[in-house]
């Protein structure tokens, strides 16, 4: 494969050259569709499978404790498939295994929060929660109304873009391979490889939309992250010990 391992290819000689743009494209689409969780037809399916008004109400008198412990093996699980994205992305696995770490930690969130509009039916405003559909409802035992509002907000805002399996695949793949993370030992080569992809975004997005209509949303992802680092700091200093028994992964990465 002429674009994994050896010197990357500058921008605009990707540019220039539709067919390596498509190679580009071609292995994240891909590594998208074999990482994605949930099929398109498995999502269409579920999307009016909705919690009926009791299953809410027992969800909603769950100690916040329990749902929390709840919401945070889902979100460990999603993040697993997060994870395998990113070892299927070319050159991923290129990159020293320190700054594999940085990117997944610090971009494995904001990946999820892109995915979750697949598994979002704006129509409704219910989002997929442990096989079935609900609302902010659901939530709320969490204690946590603002940032629920933050992610339902988030979630109708993407939707509207209206994003491919495409485009998703290209969007999220950029998104983890930022060189601006702190503490990256080599940003340049993983610059090159975010810059491979914007182009193949490019490509795919000319028809629709522009890019920077996308990447727009990127800094209330930002504000989304760090308001769940804060809530999770504040739920640790109250429930220290349903926190130490958050599964292992959802620990690794927001700790
Ligand atoms: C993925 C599948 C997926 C799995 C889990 C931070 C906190 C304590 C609460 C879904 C947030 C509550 C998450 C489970 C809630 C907003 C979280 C809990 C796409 C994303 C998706 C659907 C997650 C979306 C966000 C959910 C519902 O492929």
């Amino acid at each position: 494969p002429a674009l994994t391992g050896g010197p990357a290819a500058s921008p605009g000689l990707t540019a220039r050259c539709p067919y390596l743009a498509d190679r580009v494209a071609q292995n994240v689409v891909k590594s998208h569709l074999e990482t994605c969780q949930y099929t398109t037809e498995e999502l269409k399916r579920l999307a009016w499978t909705l919690y009926s008004p009791e299953e809410v109400r027992a969800l909603q008198s769950k100690s916040c404790e329990a749902m929390w412990q709840q919401c945070s093996l889902q979100i460990s699980n999603a993040i697993q498939y997060v994870v395998e994205f990113a070892k299927r992305i070319d050159g991923f696995m290129e990159l020293c295994q320190n700054d594999q770490i940085i990117l997944l930690k610090a971009g494995c969130l904001e990946v999820l929060l892109i995915r979750m509009i697949r598994a979002f039916n704006p129509l409704n405003n219910t989002v997929l929660f442990e096989g079935k559909f609900g609302g902010v409802q659901m939530f709320k035992s969490l204690g946590c109304d603002d940032l629920i509002g933050a992610i339902f907000e988030l979630g109708r805002t993407l939707c509207r873009l209206q994003l491919s399996d495409e485009e998703l695949a290209l969007f999220t793949a950029a998104v983890l391979l930022s060189p601006d993370r702190p503490w990256l030992t080599e940003s340049k080569k993983v610059q090159k490889l975010q810059d491979k992809i914007y182009v193949a975004l490019q490509h795919e997005i000319q028809k629709k939309h522009s890019a920077e209509d996308k990447l727009s949303k990127l800094p209330l992802m930002k504000t989304i992250c760090n308001l769940h680092l804060d809530k999770l700091e504040f739920f640790r200093l109250l429930h220290p010990e349903t926190a130490m028994n958050f599964p292992p992964l959802y620990k690794e990465v927001f700790n």
